[in-house]
C-alpha cells in the first residue's frame, strides 16, 4: 500500500531468509533445557506451597510465550489464594518469606531479595544453570504473555523474526531498560506492530467471536480481552495474499526500514491494541511527568519486572516514605503503548541519548540487510564494542 521509493531495498531476500532460518535454528532452546525449566518450576511451586499454603507458580515472559532463546532466564510469578479472613501477604513480605526459605536450600545460589524495588522480586540462580526472577501476583504480565503467545501461534514467521530481533538487540547492547534502552517485551511489541501493518497479523484485541461488541474483561482496572481461539481465527480474519508471500528476509528488512525511516518518533505512538498508530497528543503523552515515589504508588497496577530503572530502586532505598521527592520519570520520546495497561509507555526508559543510539542501530541494520553476500545475519548481529 504505502510502499515508498526505497533506494536501499534489496532485489532479492532469499539469502537473508536462508541465513535467518539457520540462525534461528541454532538459537532454539534444546528440549533438555525445557526439562530443566519444568523441574525448577515444580520445585518452586512445592516451596511456595510449603511457605504459603495455597499457591500457584506460573511462568511468564519468554518462558511462557514460546519466544525463549537458548539459555534465557526464566520469569515466574507466584499467586496466593489466602483463606477467608486471613491476612493478605504484601509484596515485601512475600519476597522476605520465600527468599528466606530459598536461602536454606543448597540448590539455589545468588539469592537477591529486591524488596524495595518498585516491583519487589527475588532473583536467583538454580544449580542446574537457570537464572530466575520470582514475582508476585502480577496478573497483567500473565495476560500480556498469553497475548504474545497467541500472536506467535498465528504465523510461524513471527517467532523467527522476534528471535532475530531479540538477539540483534542484545548483541548491539540496546536491550536493557535499566540503561535507557528497551526490554525484549518492547521489541516484541514493535515487531507485532510492523506485522499488523504488513497484513501478516490481525489485531486480536478487536476480534470478537460472532462479531459482537468487544467485551470488557477486567484485570486490575484494564481490559484484558483478546481473541484467543487461534484455531478458529480464520472465520474472522485472513492474512492478505501479499503478506503470505513475504519471506522472513523481507519482513526483517521491513522492520528495520520502518523504524529507521518511516516511523515518526516525534508524533507517533505504536499501539498494537488499536492495530496501528496513535498520536502522542491523543494520549496526552507529550510532556515528561514525574510520579509519586514508590511507597505512595502501591494501589496502582503492578509495574513490569524488567523495567524498574535504577533510579526507582535508589529512590526507594535512600528515602523513607512520606516526604521523598518524586523522581520517577515518565518519558515519552519513544512511545510504545502497552496492549492492556493503556497509560503505560513501554518505551519509558528511553532518553534522548539512547533514542539516538537505537535509531542509529535501526539504520545500520537496514543498511546491512540491503547489501549482498553470505552471513548477513551474522554481520547484523555482530557484538557491539
Ligand atoms: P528475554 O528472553 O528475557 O530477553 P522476555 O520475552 O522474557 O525476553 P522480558 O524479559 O523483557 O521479555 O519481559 C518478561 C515479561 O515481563 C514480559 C512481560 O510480561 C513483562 N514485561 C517486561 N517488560 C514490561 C513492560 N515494560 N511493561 C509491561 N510488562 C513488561
Ligand atoms: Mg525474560
Amino acid at each position: 500500500s504505502d510502499k515508498k521509493y526505497d533506494p536501499y531495498r534489496p532485489t532479492s531476500f532469499d539469502q537473508i531468509t536462508r541465513d535467518a532460518k539457520d540462525f534461528c535454528q541454532e538459537l532454539m532452546p534444546k528440549p533438555e533445557e525445557e526439562t530443566r525449566k519444568l523441574a525448577l518450576l515444580q520445585k518452586l511451586s512445592d516451596i511456595a506451597v510449603e511457605v504459603f499454603g495455597e499457591a500457584e507458580v506460573l511462568p511468564f515472559g519468554s518462558s511462557g510465550n514460546g519466544l525463549a532463546l537458548a539459555n534465557a532466564d526464566m520469569d515466574v510469578c507466584v499467586f496466593l489464594n489466602p483463606k477467608e479472613g486471613s491476612e493478605e501477604v504484601s509484596p515485601v513480605e512475600f519476597v522476605e518469606r520465600i527468599g528466606d526459605r530459598l536461602e536454606k536450600d543448597s540448590d539455589f545460589e545468588n539469592i537477591l531479595q529486591l524488596k524495595r524495588a518498585r516491583v519487589p522480586i527475588v532473583k536467583l540462580n538454580h544449580v542446574n544453570g537457570i537464572a530466575c526472577d520470582i514475582g508476585y501476583q502480577n496478573d497483567l504480565a500473565i495476560w500480556n504473555t498469553r497475548l504474545l503467545r497467541a500472536y506467535c501461534r498465528i504465523d510461524g514467521r513471527v517467532r523467527d523474526i522476534v528471535v532475530i530481533i531479540k538477539i540483534w538487540a542484545k548483541r548491539r547492547k540496546i536491550n536493557n531498560p535499566y540503561t535507557g534502552s528497551l526490554s525484549s517485551y518492547a521489541y516484541v511489541l514493535l515487531v507485532i506492530h510492523v506485522l499488523q501493518r504488513q497484513g501478516v497479523l490481525p489485531n486480536l484485541q478487536m476480534i470478537v467471536a460472532g462479531n459482537g461488541k468487544v467485551p470488557f474483561w477486567d484485570c486490575q482496572g484494564f481490559n484484558r480481552y483478546f481473541f484467543e481461539d487461534i484455531p478458529n481465527l480464520s472465520h474472522y480474519w485472513q492474512p492478505t495474499p501479499e503478506s503470505q508471500r513475504q519471506s522472513i528476509g523481507e519482513l526483517l528488512y521491513e522492520f528495520f526500514r520502518y523504524y529507521a525511516s518511516e516511523f515518526r518518533y516525534a508524533n507517533h505512538v505504536v499501539s498494537i491494541r488499536s492495530g496501528g498508530l496513535l498520536t502522542k497528543e491523543s494520549k496526552e503523552w507529550t510532556k515528561d511527568h514525574t510520579q509519586p515515589p514508590p511507597q505512595q504508588q502501591q494501589q496502582q497496577p503492578l509495574a513490569p519486572l524488567s523495567e524498574a530503572p535504577a533510579e526507582d530502586t535508589e529512590q526507594a532505598q535512600s528515602a523513607p516514605a512520606a516526604d521523598s521527592k518524586p523522581v520517577v520519570k515518565n518519558r515519552y520520546l519513544f512511545c510504545i503503548e502497552d496492549p492492556f495497561e493503556l497509560n503505560h509507555n513501554v518505551g519509558r526508559p528511553v532518553d534522548r541519548y539512547s533514542l539516538f543510539t537505537i535509531r542509529g542501530e535501526f539504520m545500520r541494520a537496514a543498511k546491512i540487510l540491503s547489501r549482498k553476500g553470505d552471513g548477513v545475519i551474522n554481520r547484523l548481529c555482530v557484538e557491539r564494542e
